[in-house]
């Protein structure tokens, strides 16, 4: 689908409810560029950047990589984005990130993936990543072709270091302490859209009849 005008959207969620496997799913059929935060910092990490090295501690330990350093390193690549449409996963996820996001671009929809924490400590000790491109498998819910190799490229699959149940719990916290504020936040902005449920493929259809309905009347109003 190509987009009639620059559209702007973030899909949030706590860890492992399915941000990454949803925003695959817009990315096809909508045609956004995707932004992970997590992605980018662990991209980071396997160059072995400075940055990188000092930032794979936060993650390990469950905890939230600085404001003023995650700021820093999402807004300078959306700066080289101005004419895309984009969709950002992982990034505002405290109140400080979303404001330092408000100052530089308007965000037109924010995607809130609501699912229970009990559904994702099941699923993040299953998953499987290629890093290199941030695609996601789980042993249960989407497993690769071949067992612990990436559909496209063949490359080794991982499990990444913060999946284990202890990291995950810690995670959580961090979720419920530092980014559920945010959704507050876009509440009151009037963006906010909640999608609840505990399966991905039976929250995707909403999802996708919401973003269609919101692109259509976005250009009907250019129209
Ligand atoms: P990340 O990388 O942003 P999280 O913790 O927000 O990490 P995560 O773990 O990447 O989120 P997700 O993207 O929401 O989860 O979920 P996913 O990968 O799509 O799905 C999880 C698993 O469930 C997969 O195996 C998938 O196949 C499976 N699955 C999906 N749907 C279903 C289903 O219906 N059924 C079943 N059975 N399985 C399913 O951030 C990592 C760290 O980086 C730092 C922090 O330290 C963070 O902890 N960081 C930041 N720090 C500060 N500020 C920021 N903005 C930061 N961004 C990242
Ligand atoms: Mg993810």
């Amino acid at each position: 689908m190509v987009l009639q005008r620059i559209f702007r959207a973030v899909i949030m969620g706590p860890p492992g409810s399915g941000k990454g496997t949803v925003s695959a799913l817009i990315t096809k059929t909508f045609g956004l560029s995707h932004i992970s935060s997590g992605d980018i910092l662990r991209s980071n990490i396997s160059n072995k950047s400075e940055l990188g090295l000092l930032m794979k501690c936060c993650i390990d330990q469950g905890q939230l990589v600085p404001d003023d350093v995650m700021s820093r390193l999402i807004l300078r690549d959306l700066r080289v984005m101005d004419h895309s449409s984009w969709l950002l996963d992982g990034f505002p996820r405290t109140v400080p990130q979303a404001e330092a996001l408000d100052d530089a671009h308007s965000v037109d929809t924010v995607i809130n993936l609501n699912v229970p924490f009990q559904t994702i400590k099941q699923r993040l000790t299953s998953r499987w990543t290629h890093l290199p491109t941030g695609r996601v498998y789980n042993v249960d819910f989407n497993p690769p072709k071949v067992p612990g190799l990436d559909d496209e490229t063949g490359e080794p699959l991982v499990q990444r270091d913060d999946d284990t149940p202890d990291t995950v719990t810690l995670r959580l916290k961090a979720y419920e302490n530092q980014t559920e504020p945010v959704l507050e936040y876009y509440r009151s902005n009037g963006v906010l859209e909640t999608f609840t449920g505990t399966e991905t493929n039976m929250i995707w259809p909403h999802v996708e009849a919401f973003l269609h309905k919101k692109l259509f009347s976005v250009k009907q109003k250019v129209a």
